[in-house]
């Protein structure tokens, strides 16, 4: 197989997870924005994503976050996926939006409210199991804004017997992926601010705990595709919520901010053997102005492009250059993929798929996005705390 060929039928095999809390309304502290046509249930969400995934052809998931997401009965939830060629994908869990957990949840320093938050993670697992879900994606916002106001240790010892009994619970085939982020809502200690700590907790934990690394969770400047590395090398990277930052966790569009960013890091993830099922790539992404179902069609062609990219560094090249102590030529072989324009690739790609080379041109002809205005009229429209 030539170069290009082993490029094309791996980009063919890409599979990008699209959140359901993106198809529903969002926004700042300040306001949220309700758009039009937006859906009222989780099943509407699906009707949505299935677009997303018939004209790209690569999104084939769809992430649950639980209690936004709760339904009656999770097997016709995913029945209804199915019906419209997607799946269910990941379960996110939801310890922060509950007065009890004013000074956290499963770090919280009192055992009650340990108890319900972990309670809830294992309700997760048991959705995992009614739809068929294998990750169960934890994110806390747990942590402190004052020294002394917490034991910061304490708060340590917590979190590892919390996930302990969460990480027991979970059946063959189902992993934790725990996430970390810098900061916020707290702003003196987060319990998990680093990849580092939830590395650590995810070694003790075992192996079906593994980091998610969430492109928007880190200090400005700091080098993503490093951490990248060094997850896969030790074989605890989970998976990626993807999207782009100017500042903190602005949660827009992956591969609008930074798309060099995001080619360096599609990079170690292929140099790394993580360009597999066995990572999840998922998007992490809120549409407070623009249109939804574009945005996120928009989203996931932006990694099928940085992934083509990476895909075409020509690796012995850069090997040659990187023995031969060649620095300027390594960065250029680098440099010469990164500034490959891919489109006509990927139109080639989509093509061979059978799909339209133009996912958005196609997704405005299709009618869908005058539909839903016209359809979804009254009802509740889905939404943080929905
Ligand atoms: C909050 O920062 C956050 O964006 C995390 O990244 C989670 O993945 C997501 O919310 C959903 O809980
Ligand atoms: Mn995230």
């Amino acid at each position: 197989m030539t170069e290009l060929a082993a490029a094309k039928a791996a980009l063919k095999t890409q599979a990008v997870e699209t959140p359901s809390w993106a198809y529903g309304n969002s926004g700042t502290r300040f306001k949220v924005f309700a758009q039009q046509g937006v859906p009222r249930t989780p099943f509407e969400k699906l009707d949505d994503a299935a677009k997303v995934h018939e004209f790209t052809g690569v999104a084939p998931t769809v992430a649950l976050h639980i209690p936004w997401d709760k339904v009656d009965d999770y097997a016709a939830l995913a029945k209804h996926a199915e019906q419209r060629g997607v799946k269910l994908g990941a379960i996110n869990s939801n310890t922060f939006q509950d007065d009890d957990y004013k000074l956290g949840s499963i770090c919280h320093p009192e055992a009650s409210v340990r108890r319900k938050a972990v309670d809830h993670l294992l309700e997760c697992v048991d959705i995992m199991d009614a739809t068929g879900s294998a990750d169960l994606k934890l994110w806390f916002a747990d942590g402190t804004n004052y020294p002394g106001q917490d034991d910061i240790r304490g708060r340590q010892d917590r979190l590892a017997e919390g996930l302990a009994e969460v990480y027991e619970r979970l059946g063959d085939g189902q992993r934790m992926l725990l996430e970390y982020k810098f900061f916020e809502p707290a702003f003196y200690t987060t319990d998990v601010p680093d990849w580092g700590t939830a590395y650590a907790h995810c070694l003790k934990l075992g192996p079906k705990a593994q980091v998610v690394v969430d492109t928007g969770h880190h200090a400005p400047g700091t080098n993503i595709e490093f951490i990248v590395a060094t997850l896969l090398r030790e074989g605890k990277l989970g998976g990626f919520d993807f999207n782009s930052r100017f500042y903190a966790d602005d949660d827009l569009m992956v591969g609008a901010a930074d798309p060099f960013q995001l080619f360096r890091i599609m990079y170690e993830v292929i140099r790394g053997g993580g360009f597999t099922p066995e990572v999840a790539f998922m998007l992490d992404q809120c549409h407070n102005i623009e249109a939804k179902i574009p945005a996120i069609i928009r989203s996931v062609m932006n990694v099928q492009e940085a992934t083509a990219k990476a895909l075409l560094v020509d690796g012995d090249a850069l090997r040659a250059a990187q023995r031969g102590g060649d620095v300027l030529e390594a960065n250029a072989v680098l440099m010469d993929a990164y500034n490959t324009d891919v489109r006509p690739l990927l139109r080639e790609v989509r093509e061979e798929m059978g799909l339209d080379p133009e996912p958005l041109a196609a997704y405005r002809r299709c009618g869908w996005g005058e539909r839903i205005v016209a359809e979804r009229v009254g009802g509740q429209q889905a939404g943080w705390g929905a």
